[in-house]
């Protein structure tokens, strides 16, 4: 049985998508670096004094902050120790193989030099430069791939985007005009003016219709035949799925879907949350997900000043260091054959099988109950010797002879060579 309610908590990927080769990448790239970066990053999730409960970047709603006092904002956000060689570097290190920043969020304020707006980074702030002008070129030198994220339907700034109720009445809200005259000619923009862009990452669908929906999908198709879209531009017709936020699904889903999630709490950088998840739970969520046939896009949330948060940047590192050893049984791989394990994940290739081993077994040998294909020899994925490791099969299960410590106490990963 196939769980798919963390997904239909985001949105699914249209029909016929699953055999698509435009997606071909993005199958085998497997983990992601999300950042969210905007205005929201200067209060930090305090405002005039107070915390404001919630996700940082949602603290304009949270607060009820009237327009013309949060884009005040925007005349101080001047972030100048902002390095687009250090993100893309670090994403690099982590493993990561693709980024997607918010261009916009539902705040409204736009993240680039727009033509539609002018309230966006180069003309509104002191900073004056526009950072996915910088990041695109420096993705395009590094050779990862860059996506924008786009609030298409939420936006608290405009008079007729989604969300605000504070300042605007919602009842008489012209969405469509808001969809044709300002969403479409940005998406246009970001899609023109940075080179190839590999993903646009729509969220909260909303409102919108599934004629609306159809339109954004084909103007970016349109643009940039290459570009994905994520499922959350709504009514099922993106490119692939997401899931609800930080949500997993129990098993394995046979859609191409990613899970977005934080490695605190926040989205955008909030000085409170110190809630950080560790390098052993980060390295076990990107193998279940992998497990599951899932990509995993990780956020970041820098600061005001252009910086990712130092506890970030470790955790990150920790798992590039992971990857850097175990990445063959991550990149380009799918779902394995033993699902539903607490303390075993596995992943394959075809001829490979690799067991994710969790908690290591106290007594030299794991037991994989269930496995029954035959294997032609078993090995540590970290050993460069790739020493053999005995093996017996059982009508009900694989016995494999390991060492008697963990090799690597967060996830050691043994590799079987099936039949292929
Ligand atoms: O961009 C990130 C979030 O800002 C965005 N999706 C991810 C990728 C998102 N948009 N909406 N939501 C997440 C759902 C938000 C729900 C809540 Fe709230 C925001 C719960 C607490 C803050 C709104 C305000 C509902 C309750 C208070």
């Amino acid at each position: 049985m196939t769980d798919i309610s963390a997904i239909r908590e985001g949105s699914g990927q249209r029909p016929g998508a699953r055999q698509d080769p435009r997606l071909a990448w993005w199958r085998a790239a497997r983990f992601g670096m999300f950042i969210h970066w905007g205005l929201y990053a200067i209060p930090a999730g305090i405002w005039k004094g107070q915390e404001v409960p919630g996700i940082g970047e949602w603290i304009m709603h949270r607060a009820r902050i009237p327009v013309r006092e949060y884009e005040q904002l925007a005349r101080q956000f001047n972030p100048t120790r902002f390095n687009a060689a250090e993100w893309v570097s670090l994403a690099r290190r982590a493993g990561q193989r693709y980024i997607v920043i918010t261009a916009k969020h539902h705040d409204g304020f736009c993240m680039f030099d727009s033509k539609v707006t002018t309230y966006d980074i180069v003309d509104a702030t002191p900073f004056g430069r526009d950072p996915l002008k910088e990041l695109a070129a420096e993705c395009q030198r590094q050779g990862i791939r860059l996506g924008f994220y786009y609030s298409q339907t939420q936006d608290w700034h405009h008079p007729d985007g989604d969300g605000n109720d504070w300042d605007y009445d919602e009842s008489r809200k012209d969405f469509d005009g808001y969809l044709e005259h300002y969403v479409k000619p940005q998406v246009r923009e970001l899609l023109t003016n940075y080179g190839p862009i590999s993903i646009i990452w729509f969220d909260t669908p909303r409102r919108i219709t599934p004629a609306q929906s159809q339109s954004l999908v084909e103007l970016v198709h349109d643009l940039q035949p290459d570009c994905l879209v994520c499922g959350r531009v709504g009514n099922q017709v993106g490119d692939y799925a997401s899931t609800g936020d930080n949500r997993i699904p129990t098993t394995v889903v046979e859609a191409d879907w990613e899970t977005p999630a934080t490695i605190n709490d926040t989205w955008g950088y909030k000085v409170t949350d110190h809630n950080w998840k560790s390098p052993r739970v980060l390295i076990h969520t990107l193998v279940d997900i992998v497990s599951k046939g899932g990509n995993y896009l990780l956020n970041v949330g820098p600061t005001a000043e252009g910086v990712i948060p130092q506890p970030s940047v470790e955790r990150l590192l920790a798992m590039g260091d992971w990857l850097a050893v175990n990445g063959e049984a991550i990149y380009g791989a799918g779902p394995g054959p033993i699902q539903g394990l607490h303390w075993l994940r596995t992943t394959a290739k075809p001829g490979k099988v690799y067991l994710h081993v969790l908690s290591w077994p106290p007594d030299g040998e794991v037991r994989v109950p269930g496995f029954t294909g035959a294997v032609r020899r078993a090995y540590l994925l970290a050993d460069p010797a790739r020493a053999e490791l005995p093996v017996r099969t059982h009508p009900d299960a694989l016995l494999i002879t390991v060492p008697a410590r963990a090799p690597d106490p967060i996830d050691t990963v043994i590799v079987l060579e099936t039949e292929a």
